[in-house]
């Protein structure tokens, strides 16, 4: 742990990828822990395009079921102390998996969400995205005043990352000195090989996890245990 503030102390440039573990500690389950999400393989099978497809309304249920479960999530010790780190690096960027919109909450300004938002919803016919908090859904599928489909305004698997995140996501591997890898069990790319592209471009490489990940022996630095008790305890 001392390392590791030194090295954050010597920092210019900081990137963070943050993953489904980070919002554990507040309630929201992750996705392939045991109590995961994906454990019924519900997620596998709905967070595809097929799945919305053949059956919007079941795929939709889901995304209501999970917008009511972080509509009572707030953030927590973890979310916070990235938001204040953002403060101190000069050169700092978060880059997170979570659609949760929980790091924004905590008052981090610029995050790049690789997979897009569980609060936003884009139209299938005028393309017109924009951000809804409203739970549940008045008519599931939501319906655009067009009168077309809304459909969650998130990355499914099989569909390209946001090209202008993903381009800012990889400079900032690339020109890291310090990138941390937190509560992300990195099975899902390309953001699992964000931590390849900064330790492959000279950036010494932290690992905050509670348990070993596929990265865990290509890194630096494992510190092993919840995000919400290590961050803080980093920024102290
Ligand atoms: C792409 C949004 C190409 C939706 C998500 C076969 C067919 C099709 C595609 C593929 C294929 N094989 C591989 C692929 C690529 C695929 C992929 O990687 N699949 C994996 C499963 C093998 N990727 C894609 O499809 C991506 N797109 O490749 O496009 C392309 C290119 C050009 C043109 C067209 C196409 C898109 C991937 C995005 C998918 N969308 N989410 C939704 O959420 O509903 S992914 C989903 O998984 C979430 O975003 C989540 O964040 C992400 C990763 O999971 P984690 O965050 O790591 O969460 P997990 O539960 O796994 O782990 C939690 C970790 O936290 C654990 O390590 C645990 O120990 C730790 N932890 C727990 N508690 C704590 C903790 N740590 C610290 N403190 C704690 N308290
Ligand atoms: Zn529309």
């Amino acid at each position: 742990m001392d390392a590791v503030r030194e090295w954050l102390r010597q920092a210019n440039s900081v990137a963070v990828l943050t993953g489904a573990g980070v919002s554990a500690e507040s309630g929201v389950p992750t996705f392939r822990g045991n109590n995961g999400l994906w454990k019924q393989r519900r997620a596998e099978d709905l967070a595809t395009p097929g799945a919305f497809a053949r059956n919007p309304e079941l795929v939709w249920e889901w995304y209501d079921w999970r917008r009511s479960v972080l509509a009572e999530a707030n953030p927590n010790p973890g979310h916070y102390a990235l938001a204040e780190l953002e403060k101190r690096v000069s050169n700092f960027t978060l880059i997170t998996q979570n659609i949760d919109g929980l790091h924004e909450l905590a008052g981090s300004r610029n995050v790049l969400r690789l997979h897009g938002s569980m609060w936003r919803v884009r139209c299938l016919a005028c393309e017109q995205e924009r951000f809804v908090r409203r739970i549940p859904f008045p008519t599931i599928p939501p319906k655009c005043e067009c009168g077309g489909t809304l459909r969650p305004g998130v990355v499914w698997f099989g569909e390209a990352l946001p090209q202008d995140v993903w381009q800012a996501a990889e400079n900032a591997a690339r020109s890291a000195e310090l990138f941390l890898v937190i509560g992300t069990s990195a099975v899902v790319y390309p953001a699992a090989g964000l931590a390849q592209i900064a330790k492959s471009s000279g950036a010494r490489v932290v690992e905050i996890n509670i348990a070993e990940t596929n990265l865990s022996d290509q890194i630096d630095q494992f510190l092993q245990g919840p995000s919400g008790e290590l961050l803080p305890q980093l920024i102290a």
